[in-house]
């Protein structure tokens, strides 16, 4: 069983895995980069070791390095973190071959997944819904795929099969501007993944994007952990997750669960992973891929379901049982992640750099900062801009919007730019209160610049009608102590029996 673990990642997230590791009694080591040399992870880490210059390529992608490190500082288990080395096959079966317990699922699960073809095609046999559209596994040419696009309908999506991130993906309305879109697709997804293969599937419109957490141990059980709402992203960039998703009810979300285990076992899947889906208008839901790492955004499932993933991870990895069955697994009000970029709103979202001069991080009931940066440190061009997550829990989706707005004001970040406006100008907009929201939302239907001429007077009637939101949400359910069907008479009534008991 290992003591020492490896982090091979940089920024909030390592800082966040080596608090995991010390909760738990493990030694930390930590690799960086030149730019790095000051950053929290390695003054946080019980060792620290220099990769190389700046850029990710001569430093955090340096598979090769990073094992050297590992041997020569005693670390026998390596936690990939998101990014950079997080979803390599090959990674993973090198710290199999040097007897490194890689942190994360088994060379195979992130190959059958990795590529997006072949993973429909698995799910597809497990009995996952998809989205209608190619099914053949293997390159298809340009003919074939010209062929079957009648049958898939338009208008259709043309998909890089190394894809994810929305690179080498075309909307197709029909079948003449369909080759010149297929070679545009092909020579971005060539230039990206060095793979131009693509598929095809049916557009589905005015969608959200909802995904389930898995874990999964290597004793055979698997479970899910509830979902997230991530269809507030600009250019695939994820700018705020909730959980529960205000769009699903606990019907839809018990049935898209167990799909969501169904098609995490198809693979073997081991330890943390998360199912993507696509849920339309009609509720129908689609799988859309698996990303078989630790994300960014897990920390609102911590907050609503009290499950520590990252210790959750390293148990599975030590080869433990799951501390939960799915029974065990209980659901607690709402949490928000707003991601904190170096960039500016009001700029088109242009990333900043420069040295953070000073910041005050907010704190109190019900918030959580997962952050890599401080006072000093400075934001180079080199890396993701996101500094740091913003993370609230309130019993409800109200309560938890207020305290997003209280925490978000009290945020002061000096020296760089951040997108902090943005979420500001979200917290108020109507659409979002109301979960009113698809994934064209922030490019299609939100704006800074109205905004920014509301008055101060509206945003405190804004922030009144949420207390009174949320003080009703919470009358209402001091009313349902016992649930509904279990009831024998009104709620009025029963309110008044409760009353007379406890006066
Ligand atoms: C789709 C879709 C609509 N229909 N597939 C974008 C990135 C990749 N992971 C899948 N994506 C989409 N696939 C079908 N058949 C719409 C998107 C999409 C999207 C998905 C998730 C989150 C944000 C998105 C923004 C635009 C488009």
């Amino acid at each position: 069983m290992f003591k020492k673990v490896l982090i091979a990642n940089r920024g909030e997230i390592a800082v966040r895995i080596i608090r995991a590791c010390r909760e738990l009694g493990l030694e930390t080591v930590a690799v960086f980069s030149e730019a790095d040399r000051s950053a929290l992870h390695v003054r946080y880490a019980d060792e620290a070791y220099l990769l190389g210059p700046a850029p990710s390529r001569e430093s955090y992608l340096r598979a090769d390095k990073i094992l050297d490190i590992a041997k020569a500082s005693g670390a026998d288990a390596i936690h990939p973190g998101y990014g950079f080395l997080a979803e390599r096959e090959d990674f993973a079966s090198k710290c199999a071959d040097l007897g490194i317990d890689f942190i994360g699922p088994k060379p195979s699960s992130i190959a059958a997944m990795g590529d997006k073809g072949k993973a429909r095609a698995t799910v597809i046999k497990a009995g996952v819904p998809v989205v209608p559209g190619t099914e053949a596994v293997g390159n298809m040419t340009d003919d074939d795929l010209l062929r079957v696009a009648p049958q898939v309908g338009f208008p259709l999506l043309i998909k890089a099969t190394a894809g994810g991130g929305g690179k080498g993906m075309r909307e197709v309305r029909s079948l003449e501007e369909m080759p010149a879109l297929l070679q545009s697709a092909r020579r971005e997804a060539e230039a990206a993944f060095g793979d131009g293969n693509v598929y095809l599937e049916k557009l589905v419109e005015g969608a959200r994007h909802i995904e389930f957490q898995i874990i999964a141990d290597s004793h055979g059980n698997v479970i899910h952990l509830g979902e997230r709402e991530c269809s507030i992203q600009r250019r695939h960039q994820k700018l705020l997750e909730e959980a529960p998703s205000p769009f699903l009810d606990d019907e839809l979300r018990e049935k898209m669960g167990s799909v969501a285990v169904k098609a995490a076992q198809a693979v073997d899947y081991v330890n943390a992973g998360t199912i993507e889906f696509l849920v339309d208008k009609d509720r129908n839901f689609y799988f859309l891929e698996m990303n078989t790492r630790l994300q960014v955004e897990h920390p609102v499932t911590e907050m609503v379901t009290g499950v520590d993933i990252v210790a959750e991870q390293i148990r599975i990895a030590r080869g433990r049982q799951l501390s939960y069955s799915q029974e065990q697994v209980q659901f607690n009000g709402h949490a928000i992640e707003c991601r904190v970029n170096a960039e500016d709103p009001f700029n088109n979202f242009i990333p900043s750099t420069g040295r953070i001069t000073h910041s005050l991080l907010p704190t109190g009931p019900g918030v959580r900062v997962d952050t890599g940066v401080y006072p000093g440190f400075e934001i180079t061009p080199y890396y993701d801009p996101m500094i740091a997550k913003l993370i609230v829990w309130g019993e409800t989706r109200a309560q938890a919007i207020l305290r997003m707005r209280r925490a978000l004001e009290e945020y002061r970040i000096v020296g760089v730019r951040t997108n902090i406006p943005f979420h500001q100008t979200l917290m108020d907009s109507h659409r979002f209160m109301g979960g009113q929201f698809d994934t064209r939302f922030v490019e299609e239907r939100f704006s800074m610049d109205a905004a920014a001429s509301e008055s101060r007077q509206a945003q405190a009637e804004i922030a009144a009608i949420l207390a009174t939101l949320a003080a009703h949400k919470q009358a209402e359910r001091s009313a349902q102590i016992v649930r509904r069907n279990e009831r024998d008479t009104s709620n009025w009534k029963w309110v008044g029996r409760w009353e007379r008991m406890h006066r």
